[in-house]
């Protein structure tokens, strides 16, 4: 390092707040100060402004109808069709623009304009009519990352049925219980896909989540890896290509939907085992998406933006598809890894396209941080405007490395916390707006309204860690869970609320998450108070990955917890209880791992399996699983007197020192 790089370093080192840089406040889409109290003082009409990004077909009347909560409606008797504000209403001034810049693992691109998506999306819709898709039917799209997955969504909204997007890494088992649950009976799926050049093949893991299905499906297959695999087809399968050159040129009418008609289904971990099917609707999700994009990803139609996210997660939906070709914009869809051919793989796509936005997760800086800044320095990524990052905390080092070295200094950088329930961005700086604290997400986004409260659900001092509630409804909110409206009070408001009460007021949304907030009015989050882990970004439910180890034979209990990780941000940990005959050996470890992968899959994989003869449990009987998270971590243990069982502590901390 030269002397300066040091003195540089030094001073970033030291420095815990940034101004936005001027050149982005300049041309920032959102540059004014007053635009939270602008919101305050009009809400909940300031959601309006969300609602003009997009076009009605029927203007609604009301923007909020809060008489039943927490099942409140947004823009209620408004109509309008997500396909065509994606691309329809593009066509007559960016007809000819990319929406669509598709990057293979193995180099090769597709390159789709506004009009391209259009005919695209209306062939893949004629044909999934023919098919006997109609409104309200749920399809669910288990896909890789290629183009046809995002047609296929665009097609399903086209044609107003909710599509179910599995993310292709999860198991066979994982696509029957949501198809199963969604009493879905279409399929789009994929013969498979490359990874680190491989052909990796996908299409038996999907007829094999479909045997575990209880109702017909039909299938709709893409071919991804062409005569390097001939794959199988179930006699109800159609190839998807065939299908499409049937519907050559056709057209579909978009279908007027109710704003608060589904948009999709989209399963995620909660602390029970079984996955939640949270329901996003049409007005509400795509206004919220379409404004975030404007306000916090700075999207305009000229640029080109990248989310490195997979489809398969809400990061993806909101800010690969809906977002950006809502905005009209370039969107950016890459198929690989990060490091293949080689560990400077996105900087060559940065460059070589002019990427003027990029929004990835802590976890990949983290890597790139280890894999260090040669590999950026290689690029010219002078044509970045702004960088974001989702999904879990990012730690301050990360941030500034992120800052300094992908974004030269000059790149605002958004920490933006949200859910797959929030639909999109809740808590961040506006770019050009606040200045950046790295560790700190921001303030909530003007509008929200978020406070962290105690045990008893009083607002906790400034500095204070706590929950972090959001105590008024927002358009993008999920509307329930997927048929069954009491477990979403149970999940997300029955803490915090008045249950019995009919004022919106006495409603709180509890995201179970911990947070603390600083004078200034800007959250920290803290990471999730439930049973779930997030593993390089992924959301995961320890009980989900505890009940798939169970099911593994000669396992008596499992208890998984979620330990630190360097570049995963946390790792799962699985102590386990074999059942007497069964001795905790290498065969029963590779089988637990085999179990969670065929379970949930690779995502979830268990960094250590520690077998050990009991688990601490209080008196009551609970496993301490804070205390089994500590062992993870290699802590000083703090007070073991109300466990019932004390001397398994050390010879648990025995077992994990030598594994
Ligand atoms: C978008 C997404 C949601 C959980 C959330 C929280 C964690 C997300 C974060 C963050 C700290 C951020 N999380 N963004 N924690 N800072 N900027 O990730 O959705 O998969 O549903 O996960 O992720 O714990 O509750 P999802």
């Amino acid at each position: 390092m030269s002397e300066q790089d040091i003195e540089l370093e030094a001073r970033l080192a030291e420095q815990d707040e940034f101004e936005p840089p001027g050149s982005f406040v300049e041309q920032a889409n959102v540059s004014d100060p007053s635009i939270y109290d602008e919101f305050a003082e009009d809400w909940p009409g300031c959601w309006e402004h969300a609602a003009a990004l997009l076009d009605w077909s029927t203007a609604y009347e009301q923007v909020l109808d809060d008489s039943n909560p927490p099942f409140y409606e947004w823009f209620t008797g408004g109509e309008l069709n997500a396909s065509a504000n994606c691309l329809d209403r593009h066509l007559d001034e960016r007809g000819d623009e990319t929406a669509i810049e598709w990057i293979g693992e193995l180099g090769e691109t597709r390159t789709y304009t506004y009009r391209d998506l259009h005919r695209e999306v209306n062939e893949f819709a004629a044909a999934l009519r023919e098919q006997g898709v109609e409104a309200d039917d749920v399809v669910t799209l288990y896909m890789p990352m290629v183009p046809e997955l995002p047609i296929a969504m665009l097609a399903c909204a086209r044609l107003g049925a909710p599509h179910s997007v599995v993310f292709a890494g999860f198991s066979a088992n994982a696509l029957a219980t949501r198809m199963e649950s969604a009493d879905s009976s279409v399929l789009v799926t994929c013969d498979g896909y490359y990874r680190r050049g491989e052909a990796l093949e996908h299409k038996p893991k999907a007829d094999e989540g479909v045997a575990g299905v209880g109702h017909d499906v039909t299938g709709v297959v893409v071919d991804r890896l062409g005569d390097e695999y001939d794959h199988p087809m179930r006699e109800t399968d159609h190839d998807y290509d065939a299908l499409v050159a049937d519907h050559a040129e056709s057209e579909v009418e978009p279908v007027a939907r109710d704003a608060e008609d589904m948009l999709f289904l989209m399963y995620t971990s909660g602390t029970t085992g079984e996955p939640k099917g949270v329901k996003h609707t049409t007005g509400g999700y795509l206004s919220w998406v379409a404004w975030t994009s404007h306000a916090v990803l700075d999207v305009k139609p000229e640029d080109t933006y990248w989310c490195s996210a997979d489809i398969g997660w809400i990061t993806g939906h909101s800010y690969i598809v809906y977002g950006p070709l809502s905005s009209g914009t370039t969107t950016v869809m890459y198929e690989g890894t990060p490091d293949y051919p080689d560990k400077d793989r996105l900087w060559e796509i940065v460059d070589e396209y002019d990427v003027t936005q990029l929004y990835t997760a802590p976890t990949a800086i983290r890597s790139f941080m280890k894999w260090g800044e040669e590999y950026p320095a290689r690029h010219d990524l002078s044509s970045l405007r702004l960088l974001g990052t989702v999904g879990e905390p990012i730690n301050p080092r990360a941030w500034k490395w992120y800052y300094r070295h992908i974004g030269s200094e000059s790149c605002p950088v958004v920490d933006t916390w949200w859910q797959t329930e929030t639909g999109g961005m809740m808590v961040t700086t506006l770019p050009g707006v606040g200045n950046m604290k790295p560790g700190s997400a921001g303030p909530p986004l003007p509008g929200v309204d978020a406070d962290i409260v105690d045990a008893a659900g009083e607002t906790v001092a400034a500095g204070q860690a706590g929950y972090l509630t959001i105590q008024k409804p927002w358009p993008g909110m999920l509307r329930t869970l997927y048929r069954n409206d009491e477990r979403f009070i149970e999940e997300y408001w029955a803490e915090y609320s008045d249950t019995d009460s009919e004022d919106p007021d006495d409603w709180v949304y509890f995201p179970e998450d911990g947070a603390k907030i600083d004078d200034d009015g800007y959250l920290t989050v803290l990471g999730r108070v439930d049973d779930v882990i997030n593993v390089s970004g992924h959301r995961l439910g320890t009980m989900e990955i505890e009940s798939a180890i169970v099911g593994v034979e000669g396992v008596a209990e499992a208890a998984v917890v979620g330990g630190d990780h360097e570049v995963k941000g946390e790792a799962v940990y699985a102590y386990v209880i074999t059942e007497d005959g069964y001795a905790g050996d290498d065969g029963m470890r590779d089988g637990i791992i085999a179990g969670v992968e065929d379970g949930i899959g690779p995502i979830a994989r268990p960094e250590a399996v520690v077998f050990t003869p009991e688990l601490p449990k209080t008196r009551s009987g609970k496993i301490m699983r804070r205390l089994l998270e500590d062992i993870a971590n290699g802590e000083e243990l703090g007070n073991t007197n109300t466990l019932r069982n004390p001397e398994i502590v050390e010879e648990i901390q025995q077992h994990v020192g030598g594994s």
